[in-house]
């Protein structure tokens, strides 16, 4: 079987050959048709082209449950081989110029290598990530019952240096934040003091805040629960909210979409984060039932069609302190990461071109007028919109792919990692 490299300028250029006549005509009745709306179509697509989302270096490899893994051909062995595939996420959507790094999943031993591996590869260091979640082989104390805010003195201060370590190695990268999300918390009720585990987890922050350089900044994950299944320190918006406010201008809250309960109107905190001026960022995953960190979209895409209009009123509105950054942060048990990527990816940006071709002025005037019905139809029309064609020219303006998974299957890319890369069969549980 023959190989070609995706990444390739005239790889992508010849695959994008055949659907030329095609897409100019879905473009150009797409264009007629929001034209009809008022709505250009040229600017949707600019904007659609601007958008960017990080790549979570972890969601490269195959995921896994608790009851286990089933690793994939071809699977990255370090994190060089992650920026490869990254580099071929972007490539072929050109919407993932970045990478955001787990530590210590990511193990970096040369930092000035791993930059210039980025740098060639066209790929930037989005917001570093910590772990306190679990123990390392050689970590002193354990986190089993906690980390930032352990009754221990010592294992508090550990949880901080890594963080600190965290900021470090994100500097030498020249990443720009870094993502907290801690698993502290109780099983069982009477197991911790639920304020002190509060007080203690600001303390230790202030400790990793008072580290951050001026232009960085710091994102609070929230989560209700898993693994702390009775209370979780940070479980919430509100939790993450207050300790953003008590650590100063360079807090923010980071919503992950699967980190709440079932039916919680997501949006509404999107919208109450951006009054607050406190939206960090996003991780991106779609779910069923819990945090299944399922592809973006794939579930409830109105949902998330309903994030990215909040997201679009707050662009429109200029709102102050608003610069969220996105990043997907998903666990791919049963496809090939790649692919399950780059569509979450396009997914994100179909949700934006959505929320961007809403006729926001009718919108507002059937608010103020009560008229229901014609304001849930005018947002549901947004929605209903295929905005496939603008994607697609997106994608095609700036060189990469009309149809990704296309041209990196013919590409045979993971049947050449599965050559070059020989896989370790792991039998035992697996977790992102
Ligand atoms: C926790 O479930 C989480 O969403 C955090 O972002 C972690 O860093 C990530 O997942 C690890 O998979
Ligand atoms: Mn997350």
């Amino acid at each position: 079987m023959g190989f070609a490299d995706p990444r390739d300028a005239n790889y992508i250029a010849s695959a994008n050959q055949p659907h030329g006549a095609n897409l100019a005509s879905d473009y150009q009745h797409l264009g007629e048709l929001l034209a009809r709306r008022g709505i250009r179509i040229d600017e949707v697509t600019r904007a659609v082209s601007q958008f960017k989302v990080a790549i979570p270096s972890w969601g490269v490899g195959t995921g896994g449950t608790r009851f286990g893994r089933f690793p994939g051909p071809g699977e990255p062995r370090n994190v060089f081989e992650k920026l490869e595939d990254c580099s071929v996420i972007s490539k072929l959507t050109g919407a993932t110029p970045t990478v955001s790094l787990h530590l210590p999943w990511d193990k970096i031993d040369d930092y000035p290598a791993l930059r210039e591996h980025g740098a060639a590869l066209g790929l930037g260091f989005d917001a570093m990530n910590s772990n306190t979640f679990q123990d390392q082989a050689d970590q002193k104390h354990s986190y089993k019952y906690g980390s930032l805010t352990h009754t221990d003195a010592a294992t508090r201060a550990q949880a901080v240096a890594h963080n600190i370590d965290c900021i470090d190695a994100g500097r030498k990268l020249g990443s720009k934040a870094l993502t907290v999300w801690i698993g502290d918390g109780a099983n069982f009720p009477g197991q911790s003091h639920l304020g002190r585990t509060f007080e203690r987890y600001l303390e230790s922050q202030r400790q990793i805040y008072a580290a951050l350089p001026d232009d960085w900044r710091m994102f609070i994950e929230h989560k209700m629960y898993e693994p702390a299944f009775y209370a979780t320190v940070i479980q919430d918006w509100g939790s993450s909210l207050m300790a953003a406010k008590e650590l100063g201008p360079k807090a923010f809250c980071l919503v992950d979409l699967g980190h709440h309960a079932p039916n919680v109107n997501i949006e509404m905190i999107v919208a109450r984060l951006v009054h607050a001026q406190r939206l960090g960022g996003f991780h991106f995953n779609d779910s069923k039932y819990g945090d299944d960190d399922l592809d973006a979209g794939s579930i409830e895409p109105f949902r998330l069609f309903l994030v990215f209009n909040e997201l679009v009123e707050a662009e429109l509105a200029k709102a102050p302190n608003f610069d969220p950054a996105h990043m997907l942060d998903q666990s791919h048990n049963v496809t090939d990461p790649i692919e399950s990527l780059m569509t979450s990816a396009i997914e994100l940006q179909r949700a934006y071109a959505q929320a961007l071709i809403v006729d926001r002025p009718a919108l507002h005037e059937h608010r103020l007028g009560n008229d229901v019905l014609m304001a849930a139809q005018t947002l549901k029309r947004g929605f209903t919109t295929d905005v496939s064609p603008i994607l697609a020219q997106a994608r095609s303006l700036k060189g990469a792919a009309v149809d990704p998974i296309a041209a990196y299957r013919k590409s045979g890319y993971r049947a050449r990692c599965a050559q070059s890369r020989p896989g370790k069969q792991s039998l035992g549980g697996g977790i992102v």
